[in-house]
């Protein structure tokens, strides 16, 4: 099976977990590429010239962060990531709420690699109301987590994500589109958040990440 990621480590963080938690992270061969480098080999993996993306051990492509999650997911016998039982549909809605986060916090981020007299600043608040507003429904969800200490799912690895690529880059910071932004802290407009996020990260799975010398060993192809 073989990963292709970037070297931004938020961007296979999901897919990682999910291999972790399945017990196939030794069965991944991993290939770096940097999807806006003008020599990207993005497109030999996916037509749509995103990370991650993926090869299954049949040869045959898979792409989008979710699908390969759930891929990895088949082999899970134990507690698979994605459920079954009713909790399903929740639980789904819970994992595009916080990949959508990620989405629209990337979109912002892009549009403002321009200079900022050409931003298309209708266009960054639409993206800035979809973190918002996604964040706002999470602290709800949030309220039933904290209850449920032991249940773990792919809702709660895509929400986790979210909140630490938020950490890393914080284009709501650092684009100031609306009064307040300078200050925004996800932590205190999602306080229940907060506490579910400190300890949902002490999880062996969501712990483990790719070092700096595992990613620069990884040489583009
Ligand atoms: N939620 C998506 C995110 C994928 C994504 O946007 N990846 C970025 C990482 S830089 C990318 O490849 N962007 C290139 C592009 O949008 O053309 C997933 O998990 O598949």
């Amino acid at each position: 099976m073989k990963l292709v990621f970037t070297p931004n480590p938020e961007y296979i963080h999901k897919v990682l977990v999910a291999a972790y938690e399945a017990g196939v992270l030794d069965r991944l061969h991993m290939e770096r590429q940097v999807p806006f480098d003008e020599d990207t080999g993005i497109w030999r993996y996916n037509p749509l010239g995103k990370v991650p993306s993926f090869i299954m051990d049949n040869g045959k492509p898979l792409f989008g962060g979710l699908v390969i999650c759930e891929y990895l997911d088949s082999f899970n016998k134990k507690a698979p990531l994605f459920p079954r039982d009713e909790t399903r549909w929740q639980v789904l809605r819970q994992m595009i709420t916080g990949d959508g986060i990620f989405d629209a916090t990337t979109l912002i981020r892009v549009e403002s690699w321009r200079d900022r007299s050409v931003w298309n600043i209708k266009y960054m608040l639409r993206e800035r109301r979809k973190v918002m507003g996604a964040l706002r429904l999470l602290e709800e969800d949030a309220k039933e987590w904290v209850r449920q200490p032991d249940v773990f799912h792919i809702g709660h690895v895509c929400t986790a994500g979210a909140l630490s690529y938020l950490a890393l880059r914080n284009p709501i910071l650092d684009c100031k589109l609306e009064p307040g932004d300078e200050s925004f802290d996800w932590r205190k407009a999602s306080p229940t958040l907060a506490t579910w996020f400190d300890k949902i990260v002490q999880r062996p799975s969501m712990k483990f990440r790719l070092s700096k010398e595992d990613i620069g060993q990884y040489p583009k192809k």
